[in-house]
């Protein structure tokens, strides 16, 4: 169960963020609202934000979860790939004081998004991604070990509208896994029971389950309703803004 949550509000420089989508610029008054809505659903779940300010050096910055990987034995600050990124881990490693009384931290050379880090219970899989490199995700696999996870490693540098692991892998209580087709047939997800996602609804692979309910991205109903089929209570969110900057319902908070 998660009780608490890590959020942080866009800035207003959001529109000015790394992005590969050509899908437009967000519109930062709808931005502003989904977060709003986003939080909400997270309070819903029964979880306490954390809420940190934004910062407008940083307009990727409410894409929080890049920036550490919580579990229940272990907080590792990342070291994110993408240098513009480098900036937004003070103010979280600040929060997370409060919360652990030590925290492990990602080292330069090594780069890892928390995007890249998808825990299926004990495991651990870690995406090796044009942001999370050899030396990181090494280092993530070691820190894991040492507190008792195992992991493997899945390389999608060659998938490309995968920016991050998780971009096309959800983990879901019981051993599921919300899965994209060109992940399917990785060693790593051998045994597990698979919720395929369609070609046409990719960007949907993104959910989080809190607690008892799954968030899902507004607009893709055949996910929707293989998730219903199984018996998961769904928060539907519109994420659009979100999804012009390369973001996901999972990267907008740091779940613990
Ligand atoms: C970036 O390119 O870093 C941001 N615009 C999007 C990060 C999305 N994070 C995630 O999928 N975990």
């Amino acid at each position: 169960m998660f009780t608490n949550a890590i959020v942080r509000a866009p800035s207003r420089t959001f529109a000015e963020g790394l992005t590969t989508a050509g899908l437009g610029r967000p519109d930062l008054d709808t931005t502003f609202a989904q977060h709003a809505d986003y939080c909400a659903a997270l309070e819903q779940c029964g979880l306490r934000l954390t809420r940190l300010e934004s910062d407008d050096r940083f307009p990727d910055a409410t894409f929080v979860e890049d920036t550490a990987i919580l579990t229940d034995r272990v907080a590792i600050l990342t070291n994110p790939g993408a240098p513009s990124r480098q900036g937004e881990v003070a103010a979280v490693r600040d929060a997370l004081m409060e919360f652990y009384p030590s925290l492990e931290a990602v080292s330069a050379p090594g780069t890892v998004d928390g995007g890249d880090v998808c825990q299926a219970g004990e495991h651990f899989f870690i995406g090796r991604s044009h942001r999370t490199n050899e030396a990181g995700a090494l280092e993530i696999g070691d820190l894991l070990t040492r507190h008792g996870y195992t992991s493997t490693t899945v390389d999608i540098r060659d998938i490309p509208p995968l920016l991050h692991l998780k971009s096309g892998l959800t983990a879901l209580d019981g051993g599921r896994l919300v899965l994209i087709e060109a992940l399917a047939g990785h060693p790593a997800f051998r045994g597990y029971e698979t919720i395929p996602v369609a070609a046409d609804e990719l960007y949907a692979a993104n959910c989080v389950q809190v607690n008892d309910r799954v968030l899902v991205a507004a607009g893709f109903p055949r996910i929707q309703e293989a998730l219903r089929d199984r018996g998961y209570s769904l928060i539907v969110l519109d994420v659009s803004e979100f999804r012009k900057m390369d973001g996901g319902l999972s990267c907008l908070s740091l779940r613990f």
